[in-house]
């Protein structure tokens, strides 16, 4: 097989990149290893930024959004018995956040790719790539036990945190920067309908909770729990008691009980892998860093990696100038610093950690006084909450 840029994953990176190299003329080829279905289904994130919708309205994506996305201008925090909402929509002169879970996003660029006809090969892992030191990369894989390769210009890793394509750049090249949390998050979807219709965050010394919305009769609720927490150890009756004791606040309506439909453990890391390309190959999204979920920022900040890629690769193909690919990492990286600081920050200041002395405790209940009560504090979270600028 032969194409002009091989993307390995379906993911949300790996899908925009292709509709957006396929906009501009440029070929594709995607692998993917698991099932269509099973990628188009996966529970993932929740919250889309004001760039990201923008984008994909701007693709001719934005229909379903429009009727199944709820736009947000407010968080509520909850912490000390009281609510402490920052409207972010009026701290950011009028930019929003939308509440339009991952698979949804998956699900309109999966269709826009079939439409076009799009080459996606799935159950078909990819096993090796090779020649990125060169100019005629060859991306291996598996199908039905058959090995087959695909020849390229340039190969792009947007294969996720496990994926294989950070692997191909050499030791020697890479550096990684990494954190991990001492807690993580048990996920659940209830048939519930939101007590709110804003995110709400408790931040309570029991430990963090979060009330999110899916539709409006299913609520995404997130509690603290130990990293390798089992599911199975919460019964229903341990978990709505831990979400009303971290969530509900006197006069406000309490969180919403109803049928819990999906339980899940997601383990917390902060991680960083630099350089973000090497020779022909190119890293994207998780395939790039990973950030607690607190922030929503991981498909987010996948979506920011290739959109800088794909003008990157358009200006490669259409004016013959490299500029910008040279420095895809550079940029991607700059951004992706401020992000991590973010996400590292409200993670650390959200979360109670088991053995904090009572000054850590009281510096956490003033970083949240500081960030909701002041104008610069507002404005600080409003405007990464909603999406830092793309250098793209
Ligand atoms: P993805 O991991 O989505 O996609 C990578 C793809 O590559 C996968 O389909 C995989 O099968 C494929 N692949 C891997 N190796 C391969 C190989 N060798 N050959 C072929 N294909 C291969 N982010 C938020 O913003 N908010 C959240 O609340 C949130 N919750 C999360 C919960 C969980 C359990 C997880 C794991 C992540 C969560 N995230 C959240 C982060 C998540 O949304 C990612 O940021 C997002 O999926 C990143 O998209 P991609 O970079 O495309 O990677
Ligand atoms: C989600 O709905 O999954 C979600 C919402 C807000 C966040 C993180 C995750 O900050």
């Amino acid at each position: 097989m032969r194409t002009q840029v091989g993307i390995i994953g379906a993911g949300p990176a790996g899908l925009m990149l292709a509709h957006m190299l396929h906009l501009e003329g440029i070929e594709s080829v995607i692998i993917e290893r698991s099932k269509r279905e099973h990628v188009q289904n996966r529970l993932r994130a929740g919250v889309l930024e004001q760039g990201t919708v923008e984008m994909m309205r701007e693709l001719g994506l934005g229909e379903r959004i429009g009727q199944l996305g709820l736009e947000q201008h407010r968080i509520d925090f909850r912490f000390g018995g009281e609510s402490h909402p920052i409207d972010f929509h009026e701290a950011t002169g009028g930019r929003s956040a939308w509440v339009y879970p991952q698979h949804e996003v998956v699900k309109d660029l999966m269709a826009a790719r079939t439409a076009a006809g799009a080459q996606m090969l799935f159950e078909t892992p990819v096993t090796a790539i090779e020649g990125i030191d060169g100019t005629r990369p060859v991306v291996r894989f598996e199908k039905d036990g058959v090995a087959g390769e695909l020849h390229c210009d340039f190969v792009v890793g947007c294969d996720g945190f496990r994926g294989i394509s950070r692997r191909a750049i050499p030791a020697r090249e890479g550096q990684v920067h990494d954190r991990i949390y001492p807690f993580g998050w048990l996920g659940i979807l209830a048939e519930a309908p939101p007590a709110t219709n804003e995110v709400t965050w408790g931040c309570h010394e029991d430990g963090f909770a979060m009330m999110s919305i899916r539709t409006p009769s299913v609520t995404r609720l997130y509690l603290q729990c130990e990293p390798d927490e089992n599911p199975d150890h919460w019964s229903d009756d341990r978990i709505w008691s831990a979400l009303h004791k971290r969530l509900d606040v006197p006069g406000l309506p309490p969180i919403n009980e109803g049928r819990i439909t999906q339980k899940g453990v997601t383990a917390m890391r902060s991680f960083l892998f630099e350089p973000m390309q090497h020779g022909r190959l190119f890293l994207a999204g998780d395939a790039a860093h990973i950030v607690p979920p607190t922030g929503a920022k991981g498909l987010n900040s996948a979506m920011a990696d290739v959109k800088v890629l794909a003008r990157a690769l358009e200006q490669h193909y259409q004016r013959g100038s490299q500029d910008l690919l040279a420095r895809y990492s550079k940029t991607c990286l700059k951004r992706m610093w401020l992000v991590q600081r973010f996400s590292a920050g409200l993670c650390t200041m959200v979360h109670s950690f088991a053995g904090d002395s009572s000054f850590v405790r009281r510096l956490q209940r003033a970083d949240l006084d500081y960030m909701t009560g002041t104008t610069a504090g507002r404005l600080q979270f409003s405007e990464n909450f909603t999406g830092l600028p793309i250098d793209a």
